[in-house]
């Protein structure tokens, strides 16, 4: 089949390209811009000029405005002509896809000017893309939508056609940034910093069509790997002078070159702490290399010990990004920014906000996000994770008057891809939500996420009539919370399948020395991490969350067991007691799942029939999953705790 067009669909472009538009500037992505209307005009009968005003134009898309900022537009209306103005080639792209999505709204009456600009000047999408298909990992990793755009047969794919078109998808939701590459740098990978950068600008000539910067991912031992010296010390002058010369050599072929991702001291890469130094050591000597060019160097706060001893468990590795690295404070680099997952742990279907962000002021902070679906249903199960990223970016971690994580990643919002090479892109076709969402939250990150569902539902299914927009707002809006239901409990996370995390494995990490633990007994479940009794995580926070975690009598049910280990009789705020909860939510989270898949089959004829099919397809697979999370999570608790269901349901 086509490669579904995601948010793109060409009858969108109706509006524009019916009328005459008129295209002024000169630049590269003026030149897409030109490229964009010309096409939509060829289909749809308008004219295009390009050149001084006329007069007799509907649109004009106008680089000269002062004063904006590279990626700022206005739009405004005088009655007559829709001006979109400014100062950059990017902020005039994204004027035009506003225009689009606006479609037949952007050219009735008159507009007062509007200024438009993003929140957050870095919004990246990182690839877990192995060029070399990984044994363990294959291709991408923690990828659900097959292959990598990108890499084929150990080598960049001859296809630009596609990373073209993955360019300016991105580009429409306002992502300006890509690392192409795994952050677990294998071998065959790290030679796309030296010998191998060829193939990685000719993806950066796709990418700057669109205005989306390129970034690598390498390993803090190249000095030794690919340069032969004896250390990678970050203090040593002859590993600093490597990584300047390479730097060097990778913006010659690639002028706008992004910067460096870097995982290190993490799950076994490779990083400073073997020669003593400390990971700003580490950070500052790539951003010095960087520096000269206008690079910046990601540097992962992803640091804990995955190897501790689980009969020990003295160590909590929720703690371990803040003890690493608040120390650190003030240390960084200006062009380094330290990348933070949302949440203390990894990515599960819910966490608290990571107390680090807050608590590093002097730091330039980055929030990391998963689009990959790697614990909420890997591209099989519907989970729209708009909602659960809008309560971490506008989460206030000193409170009401302090600032919103949205306003403190000054870094950026970066989120793992979840997308492949499969032709709708994510395997599950409406996992392209969650895609479109991180980049119109990193546009705007007190923005509601259901709108922003509203605007992808808009743009994916132009004229849908109001029984299709209706029917999907059903199976997205609440999909998140469903998922959460059925699987792990009251925040405790995990309970997966080891290695490939799909499914449950009720004490799949129990016993294993990586720290997630769930802790359930005969008497009661839970990680208690309060300060007076336990791990003192919730100390990291600031007032009044420190106070809020402490105590299971403040806590938020939804975070219960994150913070405290309690008696499966304990009485949630929510009136029903925990053991109760856990069977309640289990068979309404199926239920939910089981309408969803009702009501999207009742969709058939509403939507394109591949789309239908690779939906309905999948919605057998997540009730079969959910089914089975409900019975094995049920089953586990009801024979660790003994206590029937009240309800006399059958608890296999
Ligand atoms: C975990 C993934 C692992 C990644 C790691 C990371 O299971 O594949 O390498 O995060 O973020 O979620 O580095």
């Amino acid at each position: 089949m086509d490669v579904d067009p995601a948010w793109l669909p060409p009858a969108l472009f109706r509006a524009v390209g019916s009328r005459r538009t008129l295209v002024r500037g000169v630049g590269e992505l003026v030149d897409t811009v030109h490229g964009e209307v010309a096409t939509a005009c060829q289909r749809f009968g308008g004219s295009l000029a390009r050149g001084p005003r006329d007069g007799s134009c509907d649109l004009v898309l106008d680089l000269s405005a002062s004063g904006l900022g590279d990626e700022d537009f206005t739009l405004s209306r005088d009655g007559r002509t829709t001006m979109v103005t400014a100062s950059g080639g990017r902020g005039l792209l994204y004027g035009l896809f506003h225009v689009v999505r606006l479609g037949e709204a952007a050219f009735g009456g008159a507009r007062a000017r509007e200024t438009h600009r993003p929140a957050l000047a870095l919004r990246m999408l990182d690839h877990w893309d192995n060029v070399a298909v990984h044994p363990v990992m294959g291709q991408v990793e923690r990828g659900y939508a097959g292959g990598s755009l990108f890499w084929k047969d150990g080598r960049a794919r001859p296809e630009y056609g596609r990373v073209r078109a993955y360019a300016r998808l991105l580009a429409a939701c306002g992502i300006n940034a890509v690392a192409v590459n795994n952050v677990n740098v294998h071998d065959t990978e790290a030679h796309l910093l030296t010998d191998r950068v060829g193939e990685v600008a000719l993806l950066a000539a796709e990418f700057r069509r669109y205005g989306i910067r390129v970034h690598l991912s390498v390993t803090f031992a190249a000095p030794t790997v690919l340069g032969g010296l004896p250390s990678a010390d970050p203090l040593d002058a002859a590993v600093r002078a490597w990584w300047a010369g390479a730097v060097r050599d990778v913006y010659e072929v690639i002028p706008d070159f992004g910067g460096f991702v870097v995982k290190a001291d993490s799950e076994g890469r490779p990083g400073p702490f073997a020669y003593g130094r400390s990971h700003a050591d580490g950070a500052n000597m790539l951003a010095a290399a960087l520096a000269p060019y206008g690079g910046t160097v990601h540097w992962r706060a992803f640091v804990y010990d995955h190897r501790q001893d689980w009969r020990d468990r003295t160590t909590d590795r929720a703690r371990a990004a803040y003890d690493h690295f608040v120390p650190l404070d003030g240390e960084f680099a200006p062009n380094a920014v330290l990348q933070v997952k949302h949440g203390p742990m990894d990515f599960q279907v819910r966490e608290p906000v990571s107390p680090l962000i807050g608590a590093m002021p002097r730091t330039r902070l980055g929030v990391e996000l998963q689009a990959t679906q790697e614990y909420t249903g890997q591209q099989r199960h519907v989970c729209w994770l708009g909602p659960m990223w809008s309560q971490v970016l506008r989460f206030r971690p000193e409170g009401e008057a302090g600032a919103a994580v949205g306003e403190l990643a000054r870094g950026g919002l970066v989120a793992v891809s979840n997308v492949g090479d499969d032709p709708f892109w994510t395997g599950h076709p409406l996992a392209q939500a969650n895609l479109y969402t991180c980049g119109r939250l990193a546009w705007q990150p007190d923005a509601e996420p259901r709108d922003v569902l509203g605007e992808w539902i808009g743009l994916t299914f132009p004229d849908a009539p109001k029984r299709l927009v209706d029917g999907l707002h059903a199976v997205l809006d609440g999909s998140w919370r469903t998922y959460e239901k059925y699987t792990a409990p009251l925040g405790v996370g995990f309970m997966v399948q080891p290695g490939h995390h799909y499914g449950p494995g009720v004490d799949g990490y129990e016993y294993s020395p990586w720290g997630t633990y769930h802790f359930a007994d005969r008497d009661g479940v839970g990680v208690d991490r309060s300060r007076a009794t336990g791990t003192g995580y919730a100390a990291q926070y600031a007032q009044p969350w420190a106070e809020v975690y402490e105590s299971p009598r403040t806590c938020p049910d939804e975070l219960l067991l994150f913070f405290h280990h309690v008696p499966y009789g304990h009485v949630l705020h929510g009136g029903s007691t925990v053991i109760q909860h856990i069977y309640d939510t289990h068979f309404e989270g199926v239920a939910e799942a089981e309408e969803a898949r009702r009501v999207w089959a009742g969709l058939t004829g509403l939507v394109d029939p591949a789309r239908h099919a690779r939906v309905a397809e999948r919605y057998e697979e997540q009730l079969h999953s959910a089914r089975e999370w409900r019975d094995q999570v049920n089953a586990y608790f009801f024979r660790k705790s003994g206590v029937p269901d009240g309800r006399g349901r059958r608890i296999y």
